[in-house]
């Protein structure tokens, strides 16, 4: 989820030692921050899925609701015979919403860093499209792709980027992860993404703080993965979750909080948390249409055509060259 994200198929999987670098580098800086990418593993992965069903969670559901509603319209717009590489696939529910309305699709190109998620998500899209080649790339989205050599010639190569995980990266991460899609997608293709829209602030803090405390746990798995995977010592109990709204800057700010001082072992470095010391793991940033077609614009990008759900709440953007 993050410009240094890994594969996460095992034989591809970066030596823990690489792993352990990168956190130890992202806990020497001031502030410190992990990556994003760091929450999905299997069981974040899993975490995620559950948020995806709180009820204040509003994001996948009214995405599929703007799928429900527009799905037909989109598909028309796309045309037949598309090629569908799909950023962060997951379990790709969204994705047979829209397949389901495509005119003779090409190939699914799903990508994704979570090997249980990739495989889920295929199963379920082998179940409902039998006939649909799928070309599974279980990598990393940020970074350069090589994408599989097509069944037969597409009309267009659509890259779908679902969810508002774009929001996750800053402008600047952002705008060089849709001029990547740009370079893949072609002269003649075009770019599906999923942003989640500016609104109050107690609807979006609420969203990421959901009362069964799911978010909290999928945050937490972070420091348990550490725990898992590097041998720290993390005391999850001396943690907490924390996202709040930088309406300023139009995000969501997920940070861990140290509830008193303490130290950590993270391979051979002890690290240091005072008490209320604040660790960033995550942004989710929030648009407005003009933000949204702004940032296109710094890519090299317009935006052809905007659907949202009824209620207004999030978007789907069609972004072509
Ligand atoms: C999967 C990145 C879209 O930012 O809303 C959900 C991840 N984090 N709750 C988001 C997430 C906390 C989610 N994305």
């Amino acid at each position: 989820m993050n410009v240094q994200a890994y594969a996460v198929r095992d034989e591809q999987r970066p030596p823990d030692n690489q792993l352990l670098q990168v956190v130890q580098r992202g806990l020497r800086s001031q502030p410190k921050r992990l990556p994003s990418w760091l929450f999905y593993d299997e069981q974040g992965s899993a975490l995620f899925e559950r948020i995806c069903e709180q009820p204040e969670y509003y994001l996948t559901r009214a995405e599929i609701a703007l799928l429900d509603a527009h799905a037909g319209e989109i598909a028309e717009l796309l045309g037949p015979d598309v090629r569908l590489v799909e950023y962060g696939s997951g379990h790709a529910v969204k994705t047979r919403l829209l397949l389901e309305h495509l005119a003779d699709p090409v190939a699914w190109v799903p990508i994704e860093l979570s090997s249980e998620a990739l495989r889920h998500g295929m199963q379920g899209m082998e179940q409902h499209f039998p006939d649909l080649p799928i070309q599974p790339l279980p990598v990393d989205f940020t970074r350069a792709l090589r994408l599989p050599v097509p069944p037969r010639a597409p009309r267009r190569t659509v890259v779908y980027f679902p969810g508002s995980t774009i929001g996750n990266f800053d402008e600047r991460e952002a705008a060089q992860l849709l001029r990547k899609m740009r370079s893949e997608m072609g002269d003649n293709g075009g770019i599906l993404v999923g942003a989640d829209l500016k609104k109050d602030k107690s609807t979006l803090e609420s969203a990421y703080n959901d009362r069964a405390g799911v978010t909290a746990a999928f945050t937490l798995n972070i420091l348990a993965r550490l725990n898992r995977e590097l041998g720290c010592n993390f005391e999850l109990g001396a943690f907490r979750h924390r996202a709040h709204y930088n309406a300023m800057a139009g995000r969501i700010e997920t940070h861990i909080l140290s509830n008193r001082e303490q130290r950590v072992r993270v391979g051979r470095l002890q690290v240091l948390f005072r008490e209320e010391e604040a660790m960033l793991v995550e942004y989710s940033c929030k648009y407005s249409l003009e933000d949204f077609a702004a940032l296109a614009a710094v890519a090299g990008l317009a935006v052809q055509q905007v659907w949202m759900d009824p209620q207004s709440m999030f978007s789907l953007q069609y972004l072509t060259r």
